[in-house]
C-alpha cells in the first residue's frame, strides 16, 4: 500500500505546491496529509467546482501546477469549470486531478449502488473531457506515474489525473476533529424520530446519517424516509420539492458538509412554510474520515437565518433538541 506521507511529499517535490478539494473515504489518509503539508495552501471547499475555480485562480496567479483532490463522485460538480474554462479549447489551463475511484467494480470489489454508474463511466468521463491520466493502484510505482503527468500537464497545458482504486493507500489513522461535547448524531436522530409524527415525510442526506436513520426506523417504522445517497447536497432541496406539494410537514437531517456544499438553494427551499431543516453540524465530513468542512466555525442558524428561514435554533444538548423539534411542529414558518 502507498504511504500518504511520501505521496504528498513527491508532489511537492515536483513542485505542485497549491491545493483544493473535498475529502473521499478511499483517500481519507492522503486528504489529511494534504492539509498537513500543504497547510496555508491547502482550500477546504464548499464544493469540488469550486475546488477546480481555486486550482483556476492559484495557476492564473503563479503560472504553477495546483492540485485538485475528490471522488468520482465530485466530477459532476467539477465538470462545469473543468469543461467551460479550464479546457484546452477555452482557457487550457493545467491542473492535477487525484480522484478517488468509488463504484469500480471487480472480482473482489463491491459498493453501494449510488456509486455503479459513476464508477462503471469515470474512465469515460475524464476521456470525454480530454483529461489525461493514468490508474494507481497498491502497488503502483507512484513517483513515476506522478512525473510523468507533471510533465504532460505543464508542456501541453494539459487537465491530467491519478485515479485511485480501492485499497491504494494506507488508511490508518482515526480523526477526530469536534471539539465540543455534544451528544452523539444518533442520539439526537433517535430523540428527533420520537418526537416527530408518525409516517413523518424524512429526506436524510448523504454518508452515515442515512445509514442511521435508516438503523433506528428499522426498529422504530415510524418515518416515511428518502435517502439522499447520492447528490450530495441535495437533500433539503428534494425535501424542498416534496414540502410545495403537500401540506404536511416536511423533514430534511442533513449534514454540514452537505448543507455548504449548495448553500445558494436555501434561498429556494426556505420558501417552504411546512419544512423543518436539521443540520447536525459537526464540524467535518465525518462519513468520509472526520476532515474539518469549509464552514468549520461558522455559525450555520444565522447564514440560515439570513437566507430566509423565519425560525433558526441551535442546540447542544438532547434535551434541547427534544425540546426544540417540539417547538419546530408547531411553527407555521420555514424552521431551522
Ligand atoms: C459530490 C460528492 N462529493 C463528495 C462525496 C463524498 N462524501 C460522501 S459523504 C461525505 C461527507 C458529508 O459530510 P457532512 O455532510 O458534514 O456529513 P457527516 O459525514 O459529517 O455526517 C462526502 C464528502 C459525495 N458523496 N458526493
Amino acid at each position: 500500500m502507498i504511504n500518504s506521507k511520501e505521496f504528498v511529499k513527491t508532489l511537492r517535490k515536483n513542485d505542485i505546491l497549491f491545493a483544493s478539494g473535498i475529502p473521499d473515504s478511499m483517500t481519507k489518509d492522503l486528504c489529511f496529509e494534504i492539509e498537513k503539508q500543504y497547510n496555508n495552501n491547502h482550500v477546504r471547499c464548499a464544493n469540488e467546482g469550486s475546488a477546480i475555480a481555486e486550482a483556476i485562480g492559484f495557476y492564473l496567479k503563479k503560472k504553477k501546477l495546483p492540485l485538485v483532490y475528490m471522488q468520482n463522485s465530485g466530477l459532476g460538480n467539477a465538470i462545469n469549470p473543468i469543461i467551460s474554462l479550464a479546457h484546452k479549447k477555452i482557457f487550457n489551463i493545467p491542473l492535477f486531478l487525484i480522484i478517488g475511484w468509488r463504484g469500480e467494480l471487480g472480482k473482489d470489489i463491491k459498493d453501494e449502488p449510488q456509486h455503479i454508474k459513476q464508477g462503471e463511466v469515470t474512465k469515460n468521463f475524464l476521456n470525454n473531457l480530454d483529461i489525461i491520466y493514468e490508474i494507481i493502484d497498491a502497488k503502483s510505482d507512484f513517483k513515476k506515474k506522478i512525473l510523468k503527468l507533471k510533465k504532460i500537464s505543464l508542456k501541453k497545458k494539459r487537465i491530467v489525473a491519478l485515479l485511485i482504486r480501492k485499497n491504494s493507500f494506507e488508511n490508518k489513522k482515526n480523526y477526530k476533529t469536534q471539539k465540543e461535547k455534544l451528544p452523539t448524531r444518533e442520539q439526537a436522530l433517535k430523540c428527533l424520530v420520537n418526537e416527530i409524527p408518525k409516517n413523518s415525510i424524512v429526506v436524510s442526506t448523504t454518508g452515515i446519517l442515512s445509514r442511521e436513520l435508516h438503523e433506528i426506523n428499522n426498529y422504530m417504522k415510524k418515518i416515511n424516509n428518502f435517502m439522499c445517497v447520492g447528490g450530495m447536497g441535495h437533500a433539503s432541496s428534494i425535501a424542498s420539492g416534496i414540502a410545495k406539494n403537500t401540506k404536511k410537514k416536511v423533514f430534511c437531517f442533513d449534514g454540514d458538509g452537505a448543507f455548504t456544499m449548495h448553500l445558494g438553494s436555501l434561498t429556494t427551499t426556505s420558501k417552504n412554510k411546512n419544512l423543518v431543516h436539521v443540520v447536525f453540524n459537526n464540524g467535518s465530513h465525518e462519513s468520509v474520515g472526520g476532515q474539518k468542512t469549509s464552514s468549520n466555525g461558522l455559525k450555520l442558524f444565522k447564514i440560515a437565518s439570513t437566507l430566509g428561514y423565519n425560525y433558526h435554533f441551535r442546540c447542544t444538548k438532547i434535551d434541547d433538541v427534544k425540546k426544540l423539534i417540539k417547538l419546530a411542529l408547531k411553527k407555521i414558518k420555514v424552521t431551522f
